[in-house]
């Protein structure tokens, strides 16, 4: 990486926290994805992406900011990057998946609160996230408790907070409610960059971010195959990087990677052996670095074949209809795409069992392995019913609980290779 030195200064980090960042970082890439064997050659350009993430990335971001484009950082898989990019903004993901400045952390939050929320606050904290200190905008969303309480307090550490208030279920008033929240963040985009969404911006925001979609959908089907042509450990990077990197180039690469991988399917080429065990991970979203569960579970020599989670299947499917010819239209086609995720903060939410099913058939997978972090009560809640309602239709399900931290892991390992050993 080149020296970004003055950058990481001019953005108010703590090089010495960052630097220290950056290290343990480089050592867990280098040692959990660099070791994988038979990794297809387009997994270069995301190696590339993520050895650049705190460098060339936010370089380009402050670039495009010079242009004037405004950045606008979000936690949650609700805010729609059609509509950032229709004002002429630039989307990135702020959820993070590592533990920085726990005792800080700690002296603001509760100490059971999930590590997704201490993480964020610990990158702000610590000062080593340049992403959120690049964004002009950073939008909360009132979902689960944990985040909507933590927000509160979290607004006044930053200075460009917005709030977006969140359905908690799929009734018609909930829907009125989300659209009126999407056009009060248009309205505030609006404000922001001085100028109004026309109907073709709307369209071809829409337009980017389906082919995006669309990309990430034709990689999951690929991951049907036996052998899957890929390892879970670097689809998940993929749907990570999804947060970070520009979408259009982004969407280019991940095609680039599909005609690659399906060459490796018509030439029986695997991440694992074929009829390695094949599972599906279920669950809270897994916000870059967070790689913990995914590499024990590879370790066992089982393959992951898909993610219901928001990095992942829950966030990227279903596309957005981009045929009606008004604005309002195709606001409500947004509102309808997004009205579909089924996050665990919704009541009741059968939708969601329902397609982790009906995912675990199509991947022909072995088992689903509900992942849960600690203190996260929706996802944990749910993962009884996902586990009554999976094993009824003869699918194993194991359920694991834990944070971001390395002390569980013997136990974690023990636990995956015994389900493994089972699905087998
Ligand atoms: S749409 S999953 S991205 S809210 S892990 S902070 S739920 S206590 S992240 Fe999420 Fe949007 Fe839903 Fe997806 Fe709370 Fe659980 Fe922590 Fe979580």
């Amino acid at each position: 990486m080149a020296d970004y030195t003055k950058m990481w200064t001019d953005l108010g980090l703590n090089l010495d926290n960052h630097d220290a960042l950056l290290e343990n970082l480089g050592g867990a890439y280098q040692s959990i994805f660099m070791s994988q064997e038979h990794r297809p050659e387009g997994m270069g350009y995301f190696d590339f992406v993520m050895s650049e993430a705190h460098g060339l990335r936010i370089q380009e971001l402050r670039d495009e900011q010079e242009a004037g484009r405004k950045i606008i950082g979000s936690f949650c898989v609700f805010v729609p990057e059609e509509l950032v990019l229709a004002a002429g903004c630039t989307s990135v993901g702020l959820c993070a998946g590592a533990d920085f400045a726990q005792e800080e952390v700690e002296k603001v939050l509760p100490r059971n609160t999930c590590s997704l929320i201490k993480s964020f606050f610990g990158f702000k904290l610590g000062k080593v996230c340049p992403y959120m200190e690049v964004s002009d905008l950073i939008v909360g969303e009132n979902t689960c408790d944990g985040k909507k309480k933590s927000f509160e307090i979290f607004s006044q550490m930053v200075p460009n907070f917005f709030q977006m208030d969140l359905p908690q279920n799929k009734a018609p008033m909930a829907r009125k409610l989300l659209k009126h929240e999407y056009e009060a963040f248009i309205a505030k985009l609006e404000e922001m960059t001085g100028k109004r969404i026309g109907l073709e911006d709307l369209k071809q925001g829409i337009a980017t971010v389906n082919a995006k979609r669309n990309a990430l959908a034709r990689l999951s089907k690929l991951r049907t195959a036996n052998p899957s042509p890929i390892s879970g450990l670097d689809a998940l990077l993929i749907n990570q990087i999804a947060f970070l990197d520009n979408p259009v180039r982004f969407t280019g690469k991940v095609n680039a990677l599909c005609d690659e991988l399906e060459l490796f399917v018509k030439e029986n080429k695997g991440a694992k052996v074929e009829n390695a065990p094949r599972v599906v991970i279920s669950g809270c979203p897994m916000a870059i670095p967070n790689w913990k569960v995914p590499a024990v579970i590879e370790a066992t020599g089982a393959v992951i074949v898909g993610e219901e989670s928001c990095i992942g299947e829950r966030g990227q499917r279903n596309t957005t209809d981009a045929s009606a010819d008004t604005i309002d239209g195709l606001i409500d086609a947004v509102v309808d795409r997004y009205f579909k995720i089924d996050c665990a903060v919704f009541t009741p939410n059968q939708e969601r069992v329902e397609h982790i099913k009906e995912m675990a058939k199509n991947t022909n997978a072995d088992g689903v392995i509900h992942y849960g972090l600690q203190f996260c009560q929706p996802y944990i809640m749910e993962s009884f019913s996902v586990e009554k309602t999976l094993e009824k239709d003869g699918v194993s399900v194991l359920r694991l609980e834990t944070d971001y931290s390395q002390e569980d892991m013997g136990q974690l390992s023990t636990r995956v290779e015994a389900f493994v050993e089972i699905i087998k």
